[in-house]
């Protein structure tokens, strides 16, 4: 029996299959989870219901994070399918392109950081509301993905770091409100992974390296390791965790400088 045999798991923010939304539907999927998505935009629906299909799901529904609409529609369609819900993966960030190249103070508009909040954070909370109804008192547990630049600053990650704290504090609030429910909330700090929203920062190639060279275990980490740390943080085996950032990130986070960095 896998660790998420009977469990019903909505995934939101898949795009390819390099999207660690990807990687955590097929791990889902091995592990006996039912599942159903959310895809942003025509463009990529042929794509997921094509995904879906190889993990026998025709449960995909459009949905644009920033539409409450869209949103509300979502769990409308899933309750004709479902009769509740117990696992909800957020695996979403946007920003516009401007405001991730350049110095954060020059480019960081008003605008940017409204998008990058709403599209980043807020899109956690409004999918919480939207599905508290049918996560009821069956063990839930909702996951978000996040990134150490909401901790400690880098190049051009800039007003997506503030978007990202304001996430993971998002994750305590939501434990304390839905706690009682008994639905778990929790975040996963993943290291730096090329999937197409890494796919436009420049320099990625040399994040990459240098996150190597740092993190303890000398290596980047897979969409694969995050997606089994969320099969574990999504299980019953995880059923005393709630509330928590865990770092998937072959440890980079605790490291300020490595032996390697300084033979260089
Ligand atoms: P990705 O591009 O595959 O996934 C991002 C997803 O966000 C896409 O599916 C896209 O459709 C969706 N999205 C963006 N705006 C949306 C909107 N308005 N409505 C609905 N969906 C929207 O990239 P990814 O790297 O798999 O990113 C997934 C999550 O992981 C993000 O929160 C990202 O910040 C986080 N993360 C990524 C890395 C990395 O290095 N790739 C590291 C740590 C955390
Ligand atoms: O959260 C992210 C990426 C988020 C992201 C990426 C894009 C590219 C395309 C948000 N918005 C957009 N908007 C676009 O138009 N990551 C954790 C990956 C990432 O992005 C970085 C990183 C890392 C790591 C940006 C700068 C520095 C490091």
């Amino acid at each position: 029996m896998g660790l998420l045999s009977g469990k019903k798991a909505l995934i939101v923010g898949v795009a390819s299959k390099h999207s660690i939304a990807y990687a955590i539907a097929d791990a889902f999927h091995r592990e006996g989870a039912e599942l159903a998505f959310t895809f942003q935009g025509e463009k990529l629906g042929e794509r997921v219901k094509k995904m879906a299909a190889e993990w026998e799901s025709d449960l995909c529904f459009p949905c644009d994070v920033s539409s409450d609409e869209e949103i509300a529609q979502v769990f409308t369609e899933l309750n004709k399918h479902w009769d509740g819900i117990n696992i909800i993966i957020h695996s979403v960030g946007f920003a516009p392109a401007e405001e991730l190249d350049g110095d954060y103070l020059n480019i960081t508009t008003r605008e940017g950081f409204r998008i990058a909040h709403d599209i980043s954070a807020y899109s956690f909370v409004a999918l919480a509301k939207a599905a508290r109804p049918m996560l009821k008192g069956r063990n839930g547990a909702l996951l978000t993905l996040t990134y150490h630049g909401s901790q400690q600053t880098l190049p051009n990650y800039n007003v997506m770091g503030l978007a990202k704290a304001s996430l993971e504090a998002s994750v305590r609030y939501l434990a304390g409100s839905l706690g009682p429910e008994g639905i778990r909330v929790n975040s996963i700090s993943a290291g730096p992974i090329k999937t197409l929203a890494a796919s436009g920062i420049k320099s990625f190639r040399k994040m990459l390296k240098k996150n190597a060279e740092r993190a303890p275990l000398k290596r980047n980490i897979t969409a694969a390791e995050v997606a089994n740390s969320a099969v574990f943080l999504c299980s019953d085996m995880a059923s005393g965790i709630t509330a928590q950032n865990v770092y998937v990130d072959g440890g980079f986070n605790t490291c300020a400088m490595s032996l390697d960095e300084m033979e260089d």
